[in-house]
């Protein structure tokens, strides 16, 4: 059983090039320190101290690497608050674009990952290119064990949403759905976008993907998500 109430800050990367392939299980005993900062610039320094790790993902990463991705807004920092039973862990914010840098964050043998969002349409051009590169680069490197997608449960799945489900069909990385902002929706409104959303989702009709209702205003969810994440860490070997 993992202690969900034990998470905190491990690391922040603004730029990929910055973030390690791989993280020591015990920063102390390897002797690779693990940058922990909360500033992206501050990171860049943290760079150097990876040693070896920074190379040798399979040997270094004894830890579930668990991402959470979805569009701006839709509510990954909260919902990463909710899971980590904390209320301002991961920074959350009204204005969409808060999380700017890939944020890890360590609970038991787990890293909790938080992706920018994709999809603001107000973010600069280079902003939106760096947050792409960043993003793109960080799921194609074959570190996540599992992705939780987040889909807004009152809207249909938006472009840049079915784009990010196509790629993660195709087989890259094993995933769930979760459903946010749930607690917005009364229970005939909830039928209505699940039946619509088998029409948008047409590979929901033949796997066996879990999608799960979630609040982080209510904890809807909550432990049907880390029931998930326990399969995979049961599942794990370093
Ligand atoms: N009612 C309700 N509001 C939510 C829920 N989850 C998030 N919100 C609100 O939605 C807004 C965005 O939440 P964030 O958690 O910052 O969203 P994000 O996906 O991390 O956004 P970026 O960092 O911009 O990608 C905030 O105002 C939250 O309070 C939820 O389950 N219910
Ligand atoms: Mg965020």
């Amino acid at each position: 059983m993992i202690n969900w109430n034990k998470a905190e800050i491990t690391a922040s990367y603004g730029k990929f090039p910055q973030i390690p392939l791989a993280f020591p299980l015990d920063p102390v005993e390897s002797g690779n320190a693990v940058t922990a900062t909360t500033s992206p610039s501050a990171a860049i320094g943290g760079e150097r101290n990876h040693g070896t790790c920074f190379h040798d993902y399979k040997t270094c990463n004894k830890r579930v690497e668990i991402a959470f991705s979805g569009r701006s807004n839709v509510g990954k920092s909260s919902l990463i608050n909710k899971l980590l039973n904390r209320k301002a862990l991961a920074r959350v914010s009204s204005t969409p674009g808060k999380t700017v840098t890939i944020n890890f964050y360590t609970v038991d043998n787990i890293f909790i990952v938080d992706l920018p969002g994709y999809g603001y349409a107000k973010a600069a051009k280079t902003e939106k290119a760096r947050f792409g590169e960043l993003t793109e680069r960080y799921l194609t490197a074959g570190r996540t064990s599992l992705l939780i997608q987040l889909i807004d449960f009152r809207h249909p799945p938006t472009a840049d949403d079915l784009m990010m489900l196509q790629f993660l069909k195709n087989g890259a990385i094993p995933f769930v759905i979760a459903l946010t902002k749930a607690d917005k929706l009364k229970k005939k409104q909830r039928a209505e976008r699940r039946a619509a959303l088998v029409g948008e989702l047409e590979f929901l009709r033949q796997s066996d993907i879990p999608v799960i209702e979630f609040s982080s205003e209510t904890g809807e969810g909550v432990l049907e998500l880390r029931g998930e994440i326990e399969k995979v860490v049961q599942n794990f070997t370093a």
